[in-house]
């Protein structure tokens, strides 16, 4: 009795491409090879709980903004510095209690940039550093 060796083998490898396009999906935009980073941000009286956020170079960045400032309106934004001459990204503004979720590509240039909340953001603003 004969077993079919190459068909064995070749399932296998099959089996094991399918588990590698599971495991690594490709980016929504189909052009960046960059990782996800999901990031929890919480404004509460008029404050950011994270004076840092560090991400890889061309990651797709996923905020979980939780805006717990009642009837206050709080957002997230990345600037290439505190004098916000270039826009990285810009999210909207939620008025609290509520969360939203903010999604983005990180800069492909490693960097020390700026986060803020638009309206507070003398209060609400800390460094977002690229590696
Ligand atoms: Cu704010």
């Amino acid at each position: 009795m004969s077993v079919n060796n190459n068909h064995i083998v070749g399932l296998a490898l099959l089996i094991i491409l399918i588990l590698g396009a599971l495991a690594f999906p490709s980016c929504a935009d189909g052009l960046s090879t960059g990782e996800n980073i999901t990031i929890g941000l919480v404004a509460k009286d008029f404050s950011f709980n994270v004076s840092t956020i560090t991400v890889p170079a061309g990651s797709h960045v996923t905020v979980k903004f939780d805006n717990q400032d009642s009837n206050v309106r709080h957002n997230f934004a990345v600037y290439e510095s505190a004098a916000m001459k270039e826009t990285i990204f810009k999210g909207e503004l939620i008025s609290g209690p509520k969360t939203i979720i903010y999604t983005f590509d990180a800069p492909a240039t490693p960097g020390t940039y700026h986060f803020q909340c638009d309206p507070h953001a003398s209060m609400m603003k800390g460094q977002f550093v690229v590696t």
